[in-house]
């Protein structure tokens, strides 16, 4: 479905005065804070924005387990080991209450997988950079979830009932994993000089790529908009980068590191950080396909995909059977 709505998702900004009576009155439901809810009805540019927002969403929780998830048999102790398991387990979770969200809005799981796999969706940007080595999983937990858990606090106010719910959980999941990654990281960092300058240069390379997690500035995002009037989005990508900047440097500070050489400066008068943009070329051309594992992560999903189809079909010759002998005894 959402593949022939990929139009409808691109359509511009919503005037007042264009809309139908309908229209308008959804309009008003989302002005006054209520949820909508799946048999609500609802724009079908609305149901698209939603589809695509959070299929990538799920896209970006299940792609991104490969970074950390290729470190698990290398985790330097077996506590940690264990924590990386259950972190990056989690995440396979989270994906499934994301699909499982958008199946709210009529669409399955296996539409918006394949068209991930044939490159038609996104997923988030900062999985097509590498993992190096143990500090960069540490910087992982607490950078790239730190940056996700300020998107997904918004989120929870989402005007999307089953998406707002599952953000909610999703929330306090996340807050471990930042956690874990926090506490991997400040070992290396207060630890021996090779590993604060591991964790230094971990730091210095994944902060570009996390500003881009919120997405281009908000002068050329293409939906922000229309889905901030919808109260799908409930803040900008600048207004939640800022966010993050601002509670991420004195992390930092308190870690003893150096920060990013990234134009960061207290601003008395803003009551903020001014810091410098990431380079959009660089993201633009990340989203076009062209990051440093793109096509090692597309292979990995794909692979993994039909690889798993002897299971998904045994699945589905067991379910035929219990149901048959279900209908055969009543
Ligand atoms: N990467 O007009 P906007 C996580 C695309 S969860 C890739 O501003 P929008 C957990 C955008 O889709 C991380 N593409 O778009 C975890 C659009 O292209 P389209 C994921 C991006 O939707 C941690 C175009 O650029 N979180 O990490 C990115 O209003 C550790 C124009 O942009 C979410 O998905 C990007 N960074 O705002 C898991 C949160 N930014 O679709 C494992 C939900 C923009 O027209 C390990 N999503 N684009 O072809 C959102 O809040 C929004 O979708 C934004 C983008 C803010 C990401």
């Amino acid at each position: 479905m959402y593949a022939q709505m990929i139009k409808t998702a691109h359509s511009g900004v919503h005037k007042r005065e264009d809309m139908t009576e309908q229209e308008r009155a959804f309009q008003d439901r989302i002005d006054a804070g209520e949820k909508i809810e799946p048999r609500d009805w609802m724009p079908d540019d609305y149901r698209a924005t939603l589809i695509r927002q959070i299929g990538q969403h799920a896209h970006s929780e299940v792609v991104g387990q490969l970074p950390e998830g290729n470190w698990i048999t290398r985790a330097p102790t077996l506590e940690r080991k264990a924590i990386l398991l259950a972190k990056v387990q989690d995440e396979a979770g989270h994906g499934l209450y994301l699909y499982s969200a958008a199946e709210t809005l009529g669409e399955s799981r296996d539409e918006l997988v394949r068209l991930l796999h044939e490159g038609r969706m996104k997923y988030s940007s900062i999985f097509n950079y590498p993992t190096l080595n143990w500090a960069d999983i540490g910087a992982v937990g607490w950078l790239v979830d730190g940056a996700a858990i300020v998107n997904q606090v918004a989120l929870q106010r989402t005007s999307y009932g089953p998406y707002s719910r599952a953000m909610v959980r999703i929330c306090k999941e996340e807050s471990f994993h930042a956690r874990q990654g926090y506490s991997a990281f400040m070992a290396m960092a207060l630890g021996t000089p090779e590993q604060k300058r591991m964790a230094q240069d971990a730091l210095n390379r994944m902060w570009f790529p996390c500003l881009m997690m919120f997405g281009p500035s908000d002068k050329d995002s293409v939906h922000s908009e229309q889905s901030m009037a919808w109260k799908i989005k409930v803040a900008t990508n600048d207004e939640l980068r800022q966010k993050y900047v601002d509670q991420t440097i004195p992390q930092i500070e308190y870690l003893g590191l150096d920060l990013p050489e990234a134009g960061i400066v207290w601003n008395e008068a803003r009551g903020h950080y001014d810091f410098d943009m990431p380079d959009w070329s660089e993201f633009f051309n990340v989203l076009k396909g062209n990051g440093p594992c793109n096509s090692d992560r597309m292979a990995d999903r794909v692979n993994a995909w039909e690889d798993g189809a002897w299971f998904r079909d045994g699945l589905m010759a067991h379910a035929r059977k219990a149901r048959a002998r279900k209908m055969a005894a009543e």
